[in-house]
């Protein structure tokens, strides 16, 4: 088994802090995004979209998306528990982080996409649409400040993939100069505490 990532890829981490969490020890090949590693020949046989993160099974087969990869290790280590236990816990966890990928992450990355150099001359680049999402990565931020208010971690009393998906979100942000807004304590807290675990490291 192993893990083709990028160590600078918000993605790739939310696999290595879910796995850390777990202290499941798996090897990593870099696939440098910087050189356009995951557009040549090699890696598009295994992962034909081109993305990171990709675990390799001992069969030789691929699994991509980090969800997948990620909810994979969970049925194999079911502790700790990061996807709920409960049938509505894991409802939950699954709404809560649905919300963190498909606003905060989804947005933070569309503002990379489309204002940073990286990907200059690679990928088609809007400045107004890097703006449209930065806008609203700030307010993702800020909404979930608000629900922070009721709950120490994204998805209820405990710790869980939604809040590993915040994480690796809110600390790219910082890339492309989004941060978390002032009047955010309840963010800010929730950032100190779960950047203090060992796994955030990862
Ligand atoms: N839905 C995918 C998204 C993966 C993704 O976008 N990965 C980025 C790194 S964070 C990537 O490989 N980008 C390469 C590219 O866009 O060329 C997942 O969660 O696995």
């Amino acid at each position: 088994m192993r893990i083709f990532q990028d160590s600078s890829a918000p993605n790739p981490r939310r696999v290595r802090i879910f796995l850390a969490e777990k202290q499941i020890e798996i090897p990593f090949e870099q696939i440098d995004l910087a050189n356009q590693q995951q557009l040549g020949e090699r890696f598009l046989a295994i992962n034909p979209l081109g993305e990171l993160p990709v675990l390799e099974l001992d069969d030789g087969s691929y699994i991509t998306e980090t969800m997948a990869i990620c909810r994979y290790f969970e049925l194999l280590h079911p502790d700790p528990c990061l996807f709920g236990n409960s049938p509505r816990e894991q409802a939950e966890v699954e709404m809560w982080n649905r919300r963190m990928e498909f606003h905060l992450l989804l947005n933070v990355a569309h503002c990379f996409q489309h204002s940073h150099p990286f990907f200059a001359g690679s990928k088609p680049q809007s400045s107004d649409y890097a703006e449209i999402s930065r806008q609203r990565a700030g307010e993702d931020m800020v909404l979930i400040n608000t629900w922070l208010t009721e709950r120490p971690f994204i998805a209820g009393d405990k710790f869980t993939v939604a809040d590993i998906t915040a994480l690796c979100a809110i600390d790219f942000a910082r890339v492309v100069n989004i941060r978390i807004p002032d009047s955010s304590d309840n963010l800010a807290d929730w950032h100190q505490r779960v950047s203090a675990r060992p796994s955030s490291s990862a």
